[in-house]
C-alpha cells in the first residue's frame, strides 16, 4: 500500500523553500527519519517521515516552495507501519505520569525505627499560652498518635487540622521557621561511628598546619596574605566529610564532587599534607605560585590541574554552579551517558556568601529538578570580613526559611551535644524561647568572652535559665559547644543528607569564626583578616588543641605531621582508602570526540546566490546537520535561556527534545505543529528559562564534564551578546579557571546589526570582554563558510585534541547572501585575516580596507565605490578577529624585544600587510578599541572606525550613519585619511562630504 509523506502544520509559514532532500527513491526509513529540510526566512527545519517503509518516488527537489499538506514523497511496501504519530505522542506524556511515592514517609522508615522526627519540631512558636492544660491536651494527643500510629499518620493529622484552620479563615502562624534548634533531635542522632579520639588528633594537626602555613608565608611577605579563621570555624565540617562521607573517583565509582569553600583552602593543602599528597615544602610555598610547586591561595583549577576541581572563591558563584552540577549530572544519566551511582554533589558555602543573589539564585530550580543528589552545607559562624552577617537577626533562621519555602530538606546543626540534656531538662520551653530570641550579634559576643558572660546574658535573663546552669562552672558554660564543632551532630546530618529522597538538602551549621584562636580572633570582627599570629597566640593555639609540639617547635612555626606508622595517618589514611581515594583530585578519561569530516560543511563553503541568510541561521543549520554525525549528535548539549525562537532553533524541539527530568505531562499547545514544544526525560536542549547565570553555569557543567563525569560533551550556549560576557562575566572567568571547553556564541550581536532593540540590547563591546579571558578564543565571522570553517576547528581543538580552550563566537541576525569560499582562505580565516576581494580602480591611491562582521560588507561597498567613483585601488581583508591577530602581534613583538639582535619576525598581521601598498581602514560594529588593537602591529598610517557610544533602536541604515559606519561615512573617511596623508587633495574628500550629505557638525556618537 502506497503512502504519501507530506508537510505537516508548520505554523504560519506558507511557500517555505526546501534547501535540503535527505532521502532518494528506494531508501529504506524509519519512523522520524528526516525527508527534507525545510528553511524559512529565520529557521531551519527537518520534516521527520511519520511512517516506516521505503521510499518509492520523491516528489519534491531543493528549492522547491511547499506549504502545509504540500506531499513530499511517497512511500510503499510491506514495510510500512502506519502509526498515528499524534496518537503516539499523546500517549507518551500519560505513560510517564507516574505518582511520586510520599518521599518523606520513606525516609522516615529509613533506618527501620521510629523517631521523633523533623515535623514534631517544626512548629512554629507559639503566642503566650493562656491555658496550658488544655495545650497539654493537645500535645498529649499528638504524642499519643506518635506512639500508636506512628509519625506518619501524626503529620497527616497535623495538615488535615491546618488545612482545616485555614477553611476556617483562621491567620495561622508563618511555618516558615522552626525553633531555633537542631532539626534532628538528639534522640535521632545517628552516631558517628569513627573514632572519636584519634579524628580529634587528626583535626588538631590539621588546623595547626593550615594555620602554620599562612603565617609563615605572612612571616616570610605580608603581602602574600591568606585565612585562617575560616577553616578553624570549618574543620569539623570538612573533617566529617573526608573521614565518613566523600566518595572518590576511582575505577568503579564516578566520585563524589566536592565545592570547597574558596578561602577555606589552607585546610585541604594541610589535609594533604598529612596524607602525603603535598609536601612541606610546598605548604611553604601557598601563595607564592610563579615558581612551579606553589599553591593557590583559592582553588583554580588552571593554576592546580591535578588538585581542583571547582573554582569557588568568587562569592555565590560555587552555589549556583554546584546546582547546575547536580542538575547536569541527571541529564547525563536521563540521556543514558552516565551510571546512576547515587554519586553526590556537596557544596560547602560561608553565611556571608549566601548574600549573593547568585546564591540563592537558583535554589527554586534545584527543588523544582528534585535534584536529591544535591547537598549544600553552610557554614554559619555569623560572620563575614567586616562583622556579623545578621547582627540584628538569625542568619540561620533567614536560611531556613528561604531554603524551606523553596522545597528543600533542611537540616539545622546548631547545638552540639553538651546542649542535649539542658535542652532535655527544658520542660517549660524557655530554654528554646532565649535561644530563638537571641541575635547573632549577642550570639558573637557570647563566644568572644567566655562561660561569666554567657551565664550573665544569655542564661541570666531568666532566673529559670540562670538556675537551670547553676550546677555548671564557667567553664562548663563555655565548653557548651556549637553543632558545627560538634563531629557526631555534624555525622548525623550529613548521614540523613545523604538519604534524602526526591529533595536536595542544605545542611546549616552553625560554628564559631576563628574557632580556637582566642584573643587573637575567636569570634571577633577582625577574625577574617587575621592571617599573622605572634608566639602568644601560637602557644595558645597548640595548647587549645593539644598538638604535640614543643614550645621551641612552636616558636619557629613548626609543621607537625606523625610518622606514617603512626594511628593517625593509619587512620586517615584508611578513611580515604575505604572512600575510594583522594579528594579533591582532578583527572579525566574522558575519550576525544573524532571531528566531523568536512562535507557535513560542504554546503556552506559555496555561494548561496540570490537567497540571503543570517550567520544564526547558518550556525543553526550547521547544528542541525552536526546532529546527523554519530559522533558529535550525542554529545551535543544546545543550552538556550528563553531565546530558541529568536534564533529560530524552535525546530530542535522536536527533533531533539528538551530536557525535562519528569517528561511531558501535558499535551503542548502546538502539539499539531512541526516544531511542537517537546519535553521529555531523555530530551537534549537545555531551555533554562531566563537566567544567562544559570545557563552558563550548564555551560560550564557540560564544558567539565569531561573531567567531572569522563565524559566529553560540546556544550553551545547562544545567548543574546550583550547578555553574555556583560551579564555573566565572572562566570565566563570561572569557567576560563576551570578549563571548560564548548562554544558561547554571542547572537545578535553588533551594535548596529541588532537594529530595533536598543541600548540595553545592543552589543558594541562583547568581543574585548571576551579579549581579556586568556583562553578563549573569539571570531566574528560574517559568511557562512567562515563560520563552518571557525566552529569546525573548535571542534577539533576542543574536543578531539582537547585543548583547554573555549570559543566565542559572534553571530548575527541581519539576512544577506553569502559567497564561495575565496580558494586558500582556511587559514587565514583561523589567524585572523585573509584578503577577501581585491577592487582595481585607477592607481590614484592605494588602501587596505579590513572589516568585520557585517560591517564587512559595508567595507565592500565602500571599496566598490572608492574604486569606481574615485579611481582608488583598495583591497578588502575580512578580519575575523581582531582579537587573535592582537594576541599574535603581542606575543611577536615581546618575542623581538627580548631577541634585539636577531632579525625581527613578522606579526601574522604584518605578514599579512607587508608589501601592500597604503594605509589602512578598519571598521567594525564594536567600538573602535575593537579593531585599534591591532595599530601597534601595522607600520602605516591606520584608521579605524566603530560604533562607540550608547545604542539606540532605528533601522539598520539609519543606525550605520548615526555611528559613520555605513559604505557613505567609509567613503568619505577614506578619501579624508588619504588625504591628510597626502595622498589625495582634500577637495576630494570635501565633495564627497556634500555629496553623501554628511553633517559635518553633528556631535560625536559618544556624547550623544
Ligand atoms: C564576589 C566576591 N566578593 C567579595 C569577596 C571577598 N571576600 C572574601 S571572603 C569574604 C567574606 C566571606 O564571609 P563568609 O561567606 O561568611 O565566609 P567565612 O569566612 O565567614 O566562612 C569576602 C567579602 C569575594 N571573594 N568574592
Ligand atoms: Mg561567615
Amino acid at each position: 500500500m502506497a503512502k504519501n509523506i507530506s508537510v505537516p502544520d508548520i505554523g504560519d509559514f506558507k511557500e517555505v523553500e526546501i534547501i535540503e532532500v535527505l532521502v532518494k527513491p528506494g531508501d529504506k526509513i524509519k519512523k522520524n527519519d528526516p525527508i527534507v529540510t525545510l528553511e524559512s526566512d529565520k529557521s531551519s527545519v527537518e520534516v521527520p517521515s511519520p511512517f516506516e517503509g521505503k521510499i518509492s518516488e520523491l516528489k519534491v527537489k531543493i528549492g522547491d516552495k511547499v506549504s502545509e499538506g504540500s506531499v513530499l514523497a511517497t512511500l510503499e511496501g510491506s514495510e510500512i507501519k502506519e502509526e498515528d504519530s499524534k496518537v503516539k505522542e499523546k500517549e507518551k506524556p500519560v505513560k510517564e505520569k507516574k505518582i511520586e511515592p510520599h518521599e518523606i514517609h520513606k525516609e522516615e522508615k529509613s533506618n527501620g525505627q521510629i523517631v521523633k522526627r523533623e515535623k514534631l519540631y517544626a512548629q512554629p512558636i507559639s503566642k503566650d499560652d493562656i491555658d496550658p492544660v488544655e495545650t497539654q491536651e493537645w500535645v498529649d494527643s499528638l504524642k499519643g498518635v506518635i506512639e500508636s500510629d506512628g509519625p506518619s499518620r501524626a503529620g497527616y493529622l497535623i495538615k488535615k487540622i491546618i488545612d482545616e484552620a485555614y477553611s476556617e479563615g483562621l491567620t495561622l502562624p508563618d511555618t516558615r521557621t522552626t525553633p531555633y534548634i537542631n532539626t534532628i533531635p538528639a534522640s535521632a542522632d545517628v552516631r558517628s561511628p569513627g573514632d572519636q579520639n584519634i579524628e580529634r588528633k587528626i583535626r588538631a594537626y590539621i588546623r595547626w598546619n593550615a594555620a602554620a602555613m599562612v603565617v609563615r608565608a605572612n612571616k616570610k611577605n605580608p603581602e602574600l596574605g591568606g585565612h585562617i579563621g575560616t577553616f578553624a570555624s570549618a574543620a569539623t565540617l570538612y573533617d566529617v566529610g573526608m573521614n565518613h562521607f566523600w566518595k572518590a573517583k576511582n575505577n568503579k565509582f564516578g566520585g563524589d564532587l566536592i565545592y570547597f569553600q574558596g578561602h577555606s583552602a589552607p585546610g585541604m593543602y594541610a589535609r594533604a599534607f598529612l596524607e602525603g599528597r603535598i609536601s612541606e615544602k610546598q605548604l611553604d610555598k601557598f601563595r607564592q605560585e610563579v615558581e612551579p610547586g606553589g599553591l593557590s591561595s583559592y582553588p583554580h583549577p588552571w593554576l592546580m590541574p591535578k588538585f581542583w576541581q571547582f573554582t569557588t572563591v568568587s562569592m555565590g558563584l560555587g552555589p549556583m554552579m554546584a546546582i547546575y552540577q547536580a542538575r547536569f549530572t541527571k541529564y547525563l544519566i536521563n540521556r543514558g551517558l552516565l551510571k546512576d551511582e547515587n554519586r553526590k554533589i556537596w557544596c560547602h558555602i560561608g553565611d556571608g556568601e549566601m548574600d549573593e543573589p547568585e546564591s540563592l539564585g537558583a535554589i527554586g530550580l534545584a527543588a523544582r529538578e528534585k535534584l536529591d543528589n544535591l547537598i549544600f552545607v553552610v557554614n554559619c559562624n555569623l560572620q563575614r570580613l567586616d562583622g556579623p552577617v545578621r547582627g540584628n537577626g538569625k542568619i540561620i533562621q533567614e536560611l531556613e526559611g528561604r531554603f524551606r519555602g523553596a522545597g528543600w530538606n533542611v537540616i539545622k546543626v546548631i547545638w552540639g551535644s553538651y546542649w542535649d540534656q539542658l535542652l532535655a531538662k527544658d520542660k517549660t520551653g524557655l530554654l528554646v524561647k532565649r535561644m530563638t530570641e537571641a541575635v547573632d550579634g549577642e550570639y558573637q559576643a557570647f563566644k568572644a568572652k567566655g562561660g561569666a558572660y554567657v551565664r550573665e546574658k544569655f542564661f541570666g535573663k531568666y532566673p529559670e535559665l540562670k538556675e537551670l546552669v547553676a550546677n555548671m562552672t564557667d567553664a562548663d558554660i563555655w565548653k557548651l559547644n556549637r553543632g558545627g564543632h560538634d563531629p557526631h551532630k555534624v555525622y548525623s546530618a550529613y548521614h540523613a543528607a545523604v538519604r534524602s529522597k526526591g529533595k536536595p538538602t542544605v545542611i546549616i551549621a552553625k560554628t564559631i569564626k576563628g574557632y580556637g584562636m582566642g584573643k587573637s580572633g575567636e569570634s571577633m570582627n577582625t577574625t577574617h583578616q587575621q592571617k599573622k599570629l605572634d608566639e602568644k597566640d601560637l602557644l595558645y593555639y597548640r595548647d587549645r588543641f593539644n598538638v604535640p609540639l614543643t614550645d621551641k617547635q612552636v616558636k619557629n612555626i613548626e609543621y607537625y605531621k606523625p610518622p606514617d606508622s603512626s594511628e593517625e595517618i593509619k587512620y586517615l589514611k584508611n578513611c580515604r582508602t575505604k572512600l575510594g581515594g583522594n579528594i579533591p583530585e582532578r583527572t579525566t578519561f574522558a575519550k576525544s570526540i573524532k571531528t566531523p569530516p568536512v562535507d557535513i560543511f560542504e554546503s556552506f563553503m559555496k555561494s548561496t546566490g540570490e537567497k540571503e541568510m543570517s550567520t544564526t541561521m547558518v550556525l543553526v543549520r550547521m547544528l542541525a546537520n552536526l546532529l546527523r554525525d554519530k559522533n558529535v549528535a550525542p554529545r551535543l548539549v544546545p543550552i538556550i535561556p528563553d531565546e530558541a525562537r529568536t534564533f529560530g532553533m524552535e525546530g530542535f524541539f522536536q527533533k531533539i527534545g528538551i530536557y525535562a527530568h519528569e517528561g511531558q505531562k501535558y499535551e503542548p499547545v502546538d502539539s499539531e505543529q512541526l516544531s511542537s514544544y517537546r519535553e521529555d526525560k531523555s530530551g537534549q536542549v537545555l531551555q533554562e528559562g531566563i537566567t544567562e547565570a544559570g545557563a552558563m553555569s550548564s555551560w560550564i557543567a557540560a564544558g567539565t564534564a569531561y573531567t567531572n563525569h569522563d565524559v566529553e560533551m560540546i556544550p553551545i550556549y547562544l545567548f543574546y551578546s550583550m547578555f553574555g560576557f556583560q551579564r555573566i562575566g565572572d562566570l565566563a572567568w570561572a569557567a576560563a579557571d576551570s578549563q571548560t571547553r564548548g562554544f558561547l556564541i554571542g547572537a545578535t550581536s553588533g551594535k548596529t546589526t541588532l537594529a530595533g532593540e536598543g541600548l540595553q540590547h545592543q552589543d558594541g563591546h562583547s568581543h574585548l570582554l571576551a579579549s581579556t579571558i586568556p583562553n578563549c578564543v573569539s571570531y566574528d565571522p560574517t559568511f557562512a563558510y567562515e563560520m563552518a570553517i571557525i566552529f569546525r576547528d573548535g571542534l577539533k581543538r576542543m574536543h578531539e585534541k582537547k585543548e583547554n580552550i573555549y570559543y566565542y563566537i559572534t553571530a548575527m541576525n541581519e539576512n544577506y547572501s553569502h559567497p564561495p569560499k575565496p580558494a586558500g582562505s582556511d587559514q587565514g580565516i583561523l589567524k585572523g585575516m585573509y584578503l577577501f576581494k581585491e577592487f582595481k580602480g585607477k592607481g590614484k591611491a592605494k588602501v587596505q580596507m579590513l572589516g568585520s562582521g557585517t560591517i564587512l560588507r559595508e567595507i565592500i561597498k565602500a571599496a566598490e565605490i572608492l574604486s569606481k567613483d574615485y579611481g582608488i585601488d583598495c583591497k578588502v581583508w575580512s578580519v575575523t578577529s581582531f582579537n587573535e591577530l592582537k594576541k599574535n602581534g603581542m606575543e611577536v613583538e615581546r618575542k623581538n624585544l627580548l631577541s634585539p639582535s636577531e632579525k625581527p619576525k613578522k606579526s601574522y598581521v604584518e605578514t599579512c600587510l607587508h608589501g601592500q601598498e597604503g594605509m589602512v581602514i578598519a571598521a567594525s560594529d564594536y567600538i573602535r578599541s575593537y579593531s585599534d588593537q591591532i595599530r601597534p602591529f601595522i607600520k602605516k598610517p591606520f584608521y579605524s572606525l566603530g560604533t562607540d557610544g550608547f545604542g539606540r533602536s532605528d533601522t539598520r541604515e539609519k543606525l550605520r550613519k548615526f555611528f559613520e559606519v555605513d559604505k557613505k561615512h567609509i567613503v568619505v573617511y577614506t578619501l579624508s585619511a588619504l588625504a591628510s596623508e597626502q595622498l589625495l587633495e582634500s577637495k576630494q574628500a570635501e565633495k564627497a562630504i556634500k555629496k553623501y550629505n554628511i553633517d559635518q557638525n553633528k556631535i560625536f556618537p559618544t556624547k550623544l
